[in-house]
Parts: C-alpha cells; structure tokens; sequence
C-alpha cells in the first residue's frame, strides 16, 4: 500500500515536471538557435567598393582592396552591441569569393589585398573566436561570375566550395542559403541541388543550421523589414515548402499545429542598402527603429539577424558603430528592471490561469513572456489581466507566444495580475515572465 502510494506520488512529480511534449518541436541545436536571438549579418565584397547592391560577376578582382580591413573591429562591436555571432557572404552574387578558393579564379587570391595572400573568412574566425563570438556563413548559390554556371558541373563547383567553407574555418552555427536564382555569365539559369547542398553542410558541420526560404532548420520570414507575423508559429507544414517558395505571407506567419519546428528568422538592414554605400551615411536606422524591429523580431519568438555593411577601408562604419551601441544602451534601459524577478511573486498555475502576485504593487507597461518550447508552441491566445482598485482589466490580449513574447499596455499599477491562456493546444508550459516599465 505505502509503496503504491509513493510511487503514485513519485510519478505524479514526475508527470508534473515533464509534461508531454506537443506537436512538432525543436531540435537541440534549434533549441541552441533561440537563445541567440541577436546577430550580425555582414555583407562584403567588390560592390563596398563598386557602390553596386548586385555586382554582375565582370568587376575587376584589383578593385577589392580594403586598406584598414579589420575583423577584430568587426567582432569587438558585435559584441558589444550585445550580439552573439556574425554571418558573412563568404560570396555574393557577383560570385567573388572572400577566401582564396581553389574553384574559381574570382576571388581575393587574385585581388591586390594584401598581394592576393589574404583571406577574409580565416581573419573572421579568428577574430570570432577572440571574441566569443559564433560564426555562420552566406553563400549565394547565385553566381554571375562562374563560368559553369548554368550548367549540371555548377552544382558540383558549388558543392566543392561549400565544402571548403564548412571545414576550413571551424564550427559554424548556421549556414545562409539565398533563394535568388537568376542568369550566369552565359545567360543560363541553374537548376540548384538543395538536398546535395545540405547534405554536404549537414556532413561537416552536424551542428550548424541551415537557412533558406524552405529550411530545412530555418525558414526566412518573408520580408526584408525585420517583421515576424504578430502571430508567430514557429511550426509549418515543411513538405509545402521548396527554394524560392513565394508566400511570403505564410512564411511570416507559420502555420498552427505545423507539422516541422522551422523558426522564422528576421534579416534587416541596419542601411536600406545590405552593402555599403557612401550616401547612405546618413540613413543608419536610430536606436528607436531598431528597437521596434526588435519588438517584431525578438519580441514575437524569432531572431534578429541584422545586416551591418562593411565599408570600403574594411570597417564597420563610425555611424554605424554608433547606432548599434545606442541601440544596446536603450535595450539596457527598457529591459534592465525586471518587476517581477524570480522569487518575488507567488504563482498558482491551475489548468487555463496563471496566477500571480507581486511582493507590492508595481508600475509596468510591458510584459515579457516564455514557453518552454521543448515541449513545443502551445498557446494560441492570452489575456493578462490586472487588479485595478479591486476590478480584474483586461490590460494586454495577444496571440502566440512561442520562444518569446513582448507586449506594451498603458502604464498599469497593480500587485495582482493573471494571465488567461484564452487558446491553447494543450496545457501550456510557461518557462519565464518578467514585467518592465519601459520609456515608451
Ligand atoms: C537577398 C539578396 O539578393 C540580397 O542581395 C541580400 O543578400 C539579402 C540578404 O538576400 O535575397
């Protein structure tokens, strides 16, 4: 009887602790992925140098020559802007690659950088390491410069090339396929081998994720605004997607009970350019854009991956520099007094309410809010509500909550606060919530 009784007792905590998981969910990698939420997209090439957004593979390789290249400059602001790793194009359209590849002769091999010795993606990741810092690698399957391009052998070049970056320069966290598909050189288009290029990814860098506008790890969000769908699934039905795909508007939004966890992840521009132009000096976006990209980004469970263009000295702009550590500082301000640590409210969480209260009444306007996605994307519809002199309000009813939510309300004081989960798959398994009061 007494052992029935404790093991009842034993598998009832048990239960309580590791509650089923539900749907599709991440892997540990993907898992990994989410923590990052903030990181550098770095474009380079010969178009810092032509004032081009899409070089057409004829550029001279001498014009690459960056005086004052400096990685560790690159590294040492990303990580002071609070990032946690950088992406490069380790070749853009215009096919010129950034390290010395044995399969073409478009690279800065044959530039007059550092006499054609130099290689850019082994000074990032040393640099990256120096700052610990996690490195992904773009690169465009899209070359205007090969001449194979177009042809069945491309595929191949691109697959030897691929395999030069994912084992010549240490671990990568991701790996950034675009979808732009257009001429080569010979005026041909090329039929892209996806499942060989993942495989060939997958092979040596069994941790690295992949992104493209299909996944398989990571899918685009669908615009090029920093913009997650307000309601944000990070489940979609994978088999309806392919290279190229053309909804946009499903990609933003995911799909409910989706069948493959495939996370949107926002690319934006700190510039309106993804590579540097002279006259874009001026039209850095404020601390106050990137912060509403980051509401929309962060704030609605995807990544931010934000594109800082490289200028032609090989720098990251002082404008630039400056925004990015305005932007952190103003991230400290709104994010830095959590209201409701851990420890300082009592909690009871019954079967569709959250309820909490507070050591003594606070001042907020924002709530932050977890799942614990290991057992999946769970919540469809939630209302906090707030005791106000006596009367339960309704302050803040949104949709998904995923990896992470932020949402604003007016300024509300109250100790007691509960949250509705008005929608839900199953029983919704919350890891975190924090309450701000924000400048805005
Ligand atoms: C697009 C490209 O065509 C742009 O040049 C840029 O690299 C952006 C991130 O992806 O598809």
């Amino acid at each position: 009887m007494k052992k029935t009784f404790l093991f009842l007792l034993f598998a009832n905590v048990l239960f309580a602790q590791t509650p089923k998981p539900y749907g599709a969910i991440p892997s540990a990698d993907q898992l990994k992925w989410h923590q990052l939420e903030y990181y550098a997209f770095i474009h380079f090439g010969p178009n810092a140098f032509t004032d081009k957004e899409w070089g057409d593979g004829t550029e001279k390789e001498e014009i690459f020559n960056p005086t004052q290249l400096d990685c560790r400059q690159w590294a040492r602001i990303c990580k002071a802007a609070g990032m946690k790793g950088i992406i490069i194009t380790a070749k853009h359209h215009d096919g010129f690659a950034l390290y010395p590849s044995k399969y073409s002769t478009h690279t800065v091999r044959e530039s007059k950088w550092k006499n054609g010795k130099g290689d850019v993606l082994k000074e990032l990741s040393a640099a990256c390491k120096e700052f610990g810092l996690k490195m992904g690698i773009y690169i465009s399957p899209w070359d205007r410069n090969h001449p194979a391009y177009g042809t069945p052998e491309y595929n191949q070049v691109y697959v030897n090339m691929l395999k030069e970056v994912t084992t010549q320069y240490g671990d990568l966290f991701e790996v950034w396929f675009d979808g732009a598909n257009g001429e080569g050189p010979n005026g041909k288009k090329q039929v892209y081998d996806f499942p060989l290029f993942n495989k060939t990814v997958k092979a040596n860098q069994p941790h690295a994720l992949i992104f493209s506008d299909a996944g398989p790890d990571i899918r685009w969000v669908g615009n090029e605004n920093g913009f997650a769908g307000e309601t944000c699934w990070a489940t979609i039905n994978g088999n309806q997607l392919f290279p190229a795909y053309n909804k946009p508007e499903h990609l933003n939004v995911g799909d409910e009970h989706g069948t493959h966890w495939i996370p949107a992840e926002c690319d934006v521009s700190i510039r309106p350019g993804w590579f540097y132009h002279k006259n874009e000096d001026n039209k850095v976006k404020t601390d106050k854009d990137l912060m509403n990209i980051w509401n929309k980004s962060v704030g609605r469970g995807s990544n931010l991956l934000l594109n800082i263009p490289v200028d032609n000295r090989g720098l990251i702009h002082e404008n630039d520099e400056k925004a990015l550590m305005n932007f952190k500082n103003l991230r400290n301000e709104y994010f830095k007094n959590n209201l409701m640590p851990a420890g300082s409210f009592t909690k009871d969480f019954s079967k569709d309410t959250y309820n909490i209260v507070l050591a003594k009444p606070q001042t907020f306007n924002c709530f932050v809010v977890q799942e614990d996605i290991r057992y999946g994307q769970r919540v469809k519809k939630f209302t906090l509500q707030a005791k106000v002199n006596g009367e339960w309000k309704n302050v803040i009813s949104a949709s998904t909550i995923g990896s992470k939510r932020i949402v604003y309300c007016q300024k509300t004081t109250a100790k007691e606060l509960r949250i509705f989960f008005d929608e839900s798959f199953a029983k919704p398994v919350i890891s975190k919530v924090e309450l701000y009061n924000t400048p805005e």
